[in-house]
């Protein structure tokens, strides 16, 4: 038995927090086969804390921000799904999957260029079916001017042609950049009040390992609706309001748990 499977076994799925520990150990093991940065560990960490106090499910607020964002993809012309060691670590299969439905490239940007990284995440991508991976070819990249972490190295016949790039779990910088260059931008954020979240044009405050697959049904479903359908529920859709409205929530959540968390000694 290796390593892996005895952390595996100590993860019994009776345990409260097995979901939540279940990803954790995704990241871990990410980690470990260079597909997760080793600030990804933080970043994760970041995140679980924000879902903590978004109560660890999708709200209201999200499936509308989910609804506009595949709306969005559907509607361009070229649209490109980001992708960085995080999110190949929690979702491989969910990401080939909405690449297929929405017929946009996967395309692999990472912040943390270390060397082995690329390929590594590629195989995580192939074994869960992809087929159009961009981001992996030196000849076929160029550099975005405005911005200078590693990020700016974009594949030509993705990002850097694409009018719509989904960003799921992103830096701030990026979507900065890719807003002042006349991209849309779609991003998933737990931090409703990051500069990613802030910058792009739909934010979707939710966990990945939730939000993908809704994106992957949504996407199904909308497939065959007409465009003048889609650009409606994209202009119904207020990006800031729908952060305003999050942050309330927040606070609901906080208000309630004042109360109930410790219900649970009194039982
Ligand atoms: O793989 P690389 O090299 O491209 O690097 C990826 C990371 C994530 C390490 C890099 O982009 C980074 O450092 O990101 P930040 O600045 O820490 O931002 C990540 C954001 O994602 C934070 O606002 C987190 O709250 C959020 N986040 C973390 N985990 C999740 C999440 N949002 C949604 N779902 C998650 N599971």
């Amino acid at each position: 038995m290796n390593n892996n499977e005895n952390e595996n076994h100590a993860l019994p799925k009776t345990h409260p927090r097995y979901q939540s520990l279940k990803y954790r150990h995704k990241i871990i093991e990410g980690v470990k086969e260079l597909v997760v940065a080793e600030a990804g560990l933080i970043a994760h960490g970041r995140g679980e804390c924000f879902d903590y106090i978004l109560g660890e499910r999708t709200n209201i607020y999200a499936k509308k921000a989910i609804n506009a964002a595949v709306a969005m993809l559907l509607l361009a012309n070229k649209p490109v799904i980001s992708v960085n060691g995080n999110t190949a670590a929690l979702v491989p299969e969910e990401l080939v999957k909405l690449s297929d439905a929405i017929n946009a490239p996967l395309e692999i940007n990472l912040f943390y260029q270390k060397k082995g990284r690329i390929d590594a995440i590629r195989k995580v991508l192939e074994d869960a079916g992809a087929k159009n991976i961009l981001g992996i070819d030196k000849e076929k990249m160029t550099g975005l001017d405005n911005l200078e972490s590693n990020r700016r190295f974009v594949d030509v016949v993705g990002i850097y042609q694409g009018d719509c790039i989904f960003v799921p779990l992103e830096d701030g910088d990026r979507t900065e950049a890719l807003k002042k260059i006349g991209k849309k931008v779609i991003a998933i954020d737990l931090n409703p009040i990051s500069r990613t979240a802030i910058w792009a044009d739909i934010t979707i405050v939710d966990n990945i390992v939730r939000a993908l697959p809704e994106m992957v049904n949504l996407a199904h479903g909308l497939k065959e609706t007409n465009k003048s359908q889609l650009k409606e529920i994209i202009d119904s859709f207020n990006n800031k309001k729908n952060i305003q409205d999050t942050l309330e929530l927040i606070k609901d959540y906080i208000d309630t748990q004042k109360e109930d968390a410790f219900k649970i000694l009194k039982t």
